[in-house]
């Protein structure tokens, strides 16, 4: 008995002390782990006299008893206090300022590409997307442009093989030739996208944007295609009356063909769409090539349609007052800020950029 008592008083002792979970772990498995104090007590009960036995085995009963407890309870007075010390040193100062959330901007091209899909998306034209390394084929011969065009130059093209077979488009025309392959017509299709020309100056960068539309039927003609232009350039400019001038002009992939001139004027150093004396050239056009029409497997006699190509760049630059074309392609995140777009669905914490 006094054994037992021993063993109860130091322990309860120890348990009074100010432990953490692992020392009350560590006494745990002294008393009751393998080789622990009232496991071995327990072991040895059977080599004591009978009479003893009973006695002995009862008082060891209670002590393990109120041993288990008082760790119980001990543990659990741990864990509050843990919890309380969490409560007391992470509380949340909501005094505090709240931390910038930065939210990019949606470059100026990508901005007038969304407002170009939707814009000829209302009058039925669908979006059509193809890669940027074509193959000659597809880029020049469908596109009835013959080996010996000056546009086949070394000078323009960036080619990719020694053959001359693969390439970086040159227009997104070929898009428009995929399309027409791959289906019957009719045909209302926008291609926007990237091309390439090997070409940098002030006004000209080696990767640029172009939109090319193509709308293919029975018996379309050049009322249809002024009647879509003028549409467009209202819609994008947004004004309600324009001046337009249809220019002759060549390309191989269109008879005849023509350049779009919008009227503008100055006002304040601004350019101002839709009225004035002055001219500004928008795009190129034309009714679709024969040639271009048979390379598809459409029969010209049946089937007519007209087709154009626009800069979005220059578009870009006209609409949101960007004067110099290099910049859209410096990644410059200041500028990027300035003249870029806040995305559509603004988050409801978003309180502007942090820089
Ligand atoms: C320009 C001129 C143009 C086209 C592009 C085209 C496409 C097919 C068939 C016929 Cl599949 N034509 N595209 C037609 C006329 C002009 O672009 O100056 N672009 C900036």
């Amino acid at each position: 008995m006094s054994d037992i008592k021993k063993i109860k008083d130091e322990f309860l002792e120890k348990l009074n002390e100010d432990l953490n979970i692992e020392s009350v772990n560590e006494i745990k498995s002294e008393l009751f782990g393998k080789n622990g104090k009232i496991s071995t007590s327990f072991k040895n009960l059977g080599s004591l006299p009978a009479e003893e036995r009973k006695k002995f085995a009862s008082d060891l009963n209670f002590v393990k008893d109120e041993l288990q407890e008082k760790i119980n309870k001990k543990i659990r007075e741990i864990e509050i206090k843990e919890i309380n010390s969490k409560l007391e040193n992470e509380k949340i100062d909501v005094t505090l300022p709240e931390r910038n959330i930065v939210q990019g901007k949606i470059h100026p091209v990508s901005q007038v590409i969304d407002e170009l899909s939707s814009i000829f998306s209302e009058i039925g034209f669908s979006v059509e997307e193809g890669p940027d390394v074509e193959n000659e084929h597809y880029n020049f011969t469908a596109l009835n442009t013959p080996d010996n065009h000056p546009a086949r130059d070394m000078h323009d093209t960036f080619y990719l093989d020694d053959k001359k077979e693969l390439l970086l488009r040159t227009h997104t025309s070929p898009v428009q030739v995929r399309t027409m392959l791959k289906g019957k017509p009719p045909f209302k299709i926008i291609a926007p996208g990237r091309t390439y020309r090997s070409d940098s100056d002030q006004t000209h960068a080696p990767m640029f944007h172009q939109v090319e539309g193509l709308h293919i039927d029975k018996n379309i003609n050049m009322g249809h295609l002024k009647g879509c232009l003028d549409y467009f350039i209202k819609s994008f400019f947004e004004v309600d009356k324009i001046k337009m001038r249809f220019r002759p002009s060549h390309f191989p992939f269109t008879e005849p063909s023509a350049e779009v001139d919008i009227g503008y004027e100055l006002k304040d150093s601004k350019i101002v769409i839709g009225e004035g004396d002055k001219w500004l050239e928008i795009l190129g056009c034309g009714m679709v090539h024969p040639n271009v029409l048979k390379n598809v497997k459409i029969n010209p006699d049946k089937y007519q349609g007209y087709a154009f190509g626009i800069g979005i760049d220059r578009l870009a630059m006209l609409k949101y007052g960007i004067n110099d074309l290099r910049a859209f392609f410096e990644t410059d995140y200041r500028w990027l800020n300035h003249f870029g777009f806040d995305p559509l669905d603004v988050p409801s914490n978003y309180r502007g950029l942090s820089r």
